[in-house]
């Protein structure tokens, strides 16, 4: 019996030994880089994307991706190129800051998707690509001939990646921008003051949000593809993308069906609800109240104002600051229910004691408390905030065009994998490095597809020829 016990113990003890290195062999993964951390490439290193995306959402997802390290080759119209090189222009003659400042670490190829030549290059760069990314108006990309099917059949394994306006339904064929995308996707109709109209954002949700999004579904498909061997559509809707970040107020709509709003300052000036969400002007979006409050010199400076939380755990502190201690006994204050009709009130005193600090004096005091709360800044502060340079998130970039100029870096900070801003390219400034080097074209037939007009501007095609 003692012998038998001692057998299966062992036998145990066995088991175990042999199945920890195997589960980790069967996730396919290299053994641990010995390399320093940032000195093991980038994340998408080896992964290459063709890029047909302009304007703004497109670009935010493919310098994302090239940030990341994938090689991003930017299709452009010849002659053209992406519309907002020529838009918003600031230097005469130099691409804008508009294009500037979304198409970093991107190689240009200038090519006319609507030539036969350029069609033939367009397929080639297919089968050597992973990925391709469009933001073209609904059904453009199946006029330029590259159906899913068309690109499905040359490449199995390729990721087309669309950022559209709509999904499928009413208004999927509709073009679309930026506002529209607010408007129609929750964001306007609950921003803004309740007595004004609706308002869109400074912050680009509908274009670089969906970027965004669009950036998670194509590393999440490269991901499966590497279990399935195949690629697949990813589609991100304006729409859709507007409305998942503003699903706080989805929320809120069902909330509505039970009760006024407690939070919003409407509840405590006794203006009733109606049956959709309304504007909260200022007001917190979540459970803890907040507002934005003037600081000292609020007359003169429009951005001398401070966002203040009454963070409940905080609520004593806070009442010492400003100099209300008896408000944290005083049942009418003490609690966060009691406080919520009294939203105005409250806040009326607090703004009395932030227009007595600046809003960095405001922010130091506070903090001192772990009081939630932050200084309203401009652009200009962010721009010479030498914490953000630090950190990459803003960087100077030189460009042989326009000189020096400032742009928002990598996001995202990964600690193996770092970023490093190189600006944006000159309109098909790697059309012959592409064509020899990815797609294997000699000098001879180099020359001949700049005879054919199919990566050449119109105007230039004769010079060429
Ligand atoms: N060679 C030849 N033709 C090219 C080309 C190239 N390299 N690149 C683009 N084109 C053509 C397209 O094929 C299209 O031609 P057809 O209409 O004949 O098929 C034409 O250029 C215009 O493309 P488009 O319709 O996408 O561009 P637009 O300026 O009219 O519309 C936009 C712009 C943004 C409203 C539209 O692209 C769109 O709705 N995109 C989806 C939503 C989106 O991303 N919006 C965000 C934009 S940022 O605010």
């Amino acid at each position: 019996m003692a012998k038998a016990k001692k057998k299966s113990k062992l036998k145990v003890v066995k088991a175990k030994k042999a199945k920890k290195p195997a589960a980790k062999k069967a996730n396919g993964l290299p053994s641990p880089s010995k390399k320093k951390f940032g000195e093991a490439g980038l994340a998408l290193d080896g992964v290459r994307i063709l890029d047909f995306t302009h304007v703004q959402s497109g670009p935010t997802c493919t310098q994302l991706l090239a940030w990341f390290g994938a090689d991003v080759i930017k299709v452009e119209r010849p002659g053209v190129g992406d519309i907002t090189r020529g838009q918003l222009i600031d230097v005469k003659g130099a691409d804008s800051l508009y294009f500037t400042m979304l198409n970093h670490n991107k190689r240009s190829i200038t090519i006319d998707s609507k030539h036969k030549k350029g069609k033939e290059i367009l397929d080639r760069l297919i089968k050597e690509c992973d990925i391709l990314v469009e933001n073209f108006a609904p059904g453009a990309l199946d006029r330029m001939g590259l159906t899913w099917e068309h690109i499905h059949k040359l490449n199995p394994r390729m990721i087309v990646a669309s950022v559209k306006g709509f999904g499928p339904g009413p208004y999927e064929d509709c073009k679309v921008y930026e506002n529209v995308a607010q408007c129609t996707g929750g964001s306007a109709s609950t921003t803004g003051f309740r007595d004004g109209p609706p308002l869109v954002t400074g912050a680009q949700i509908g274009d670089s949000g969906t970027g965004l999004h669009l950036a998670l579904g194509i590393v999440t498909a490269l991901y499966q593809r590497s279990r399935t061997g195949r690629g697949q559509k990813v589609l991100c809707a304006m729409q859709d993308g507007v409305l998942n970040l503003a699903r706080v107020k989805l929320r809120d709509q069902q909330r509505l069906k039970h009760g006024p709003l407690t939070e919003f300052s409407q509840y405590g000036e006794g203006v009733p609800f109606g049956d959709a969400v309304p504007r909260a002007g200022n007001d917190s979006g979540g459970g803890q109240p907040g507002r934005i409050l003037k600081c000292k010199g609020w007359e003169n400076d429009p951005n001398a104002y401070i966002y203040f939380i009454t963070q409940a755990p905080v609520w004593e502190p806070i009442c010492d600051v400003i100099g209300e201690p008896t408000w944290k006994t005083d049942p009418e204050f003490s609690t966060p229910k009691a406080r919520l009709p009294k939203l105005n009130a409250i806040f009326a005193r607090i703004e009395k004691w932030t227009m007595t600090k600046t809003k960095f004096e405001a922010m130091d005091i506070l903090n001192k408390y772990d009081i939630p709360c932050g200084p309203i800044l401009s652009m200009k502060e962010l721009a010479e905030d030498q914490s953000l340079r630090k950190t990459g998130t803003v960087v100077e970039v030189d460009h042989p065009k326009r000189g020096k100029y400032l742009t928002v870096g990598n996001p995202i900070k990964l600690s193996d994998s770092l970023s490093k801003v190189k600006r944006s390219p000159l309109l098909g400034e790697h059309t012959d490095e592409i064509l020899k080097d990815v797609l294997g074209y000699s000098a001879k037939e180099i020359g001949d597809i700049k005879m054919s007009g199919a990566i050449t501007a119109p105007e230039k095609k004769e010079k060429a020829a």
